[in-house]
């Protein structure tokens, strides 16, 4: 997979205002909290879906259920799309995009354990599974 983390200074200053709960000098400056509600400073699969999926509704402002390549604003790649797109229709609905999802979050995990952390966030593959949660 090759997702191109985009826009990254633009996220860092929406970010931030919100302070981290952890020292993490090193790391980028997309933060976990953003996307960890119950604050355990991990990001779970459940909360990364649920950050996803937020996003997902925000991307679709013609609220037809599905994003299109235009709509994903460069989030994904075309060869990315074409994989998460099994019905091969060129969009995304939300069970496609919650699938692209789990598996960028275990691209994100390479220690297995289930969770997210700061240092695996900060990854390539963190960052691309942040391009798709935010
Ligand atoms: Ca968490
Ligand atoms: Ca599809
Ligand atoms: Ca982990």
């Amino acid at each position: 997979m090759a997702f191109r983390p985009i826009h990254a200074a633009l996220l860092a200053l929406a970010l931030g205002a919100a302070a981290p709960a952890f020292a993490a000098p090193s790391m980028t400056k997309v933060d976990v909290a953003a996307f960890d509600p119950d604050k355990d400073g991990t990001i779970d699969l459940k909360e990364a879906q649920a950050a996803a999926s937020a996003a997902f509704d925000k991307l679709d402002p013609d609220k037809d259920g599905t994003l299109d390549a235009k709509e994903l604003q460069g989030r994904m790649t075309a060869a990315d799309l074409k994989q998460f797109d099994p019905d091969s229709d060129g969009t995304l609905d939300k069970k496609e995009w919650l699938a692209a999802v789990a598996g960028q979050f275990k691209a994100a995990d390479p220690d297995n354990d289930g969770t997210v952390d700061a240092k695996e966030l900060s990854g390539p593959a963190g960052s691309a599974l942040v391009a798709l949660m935010r």
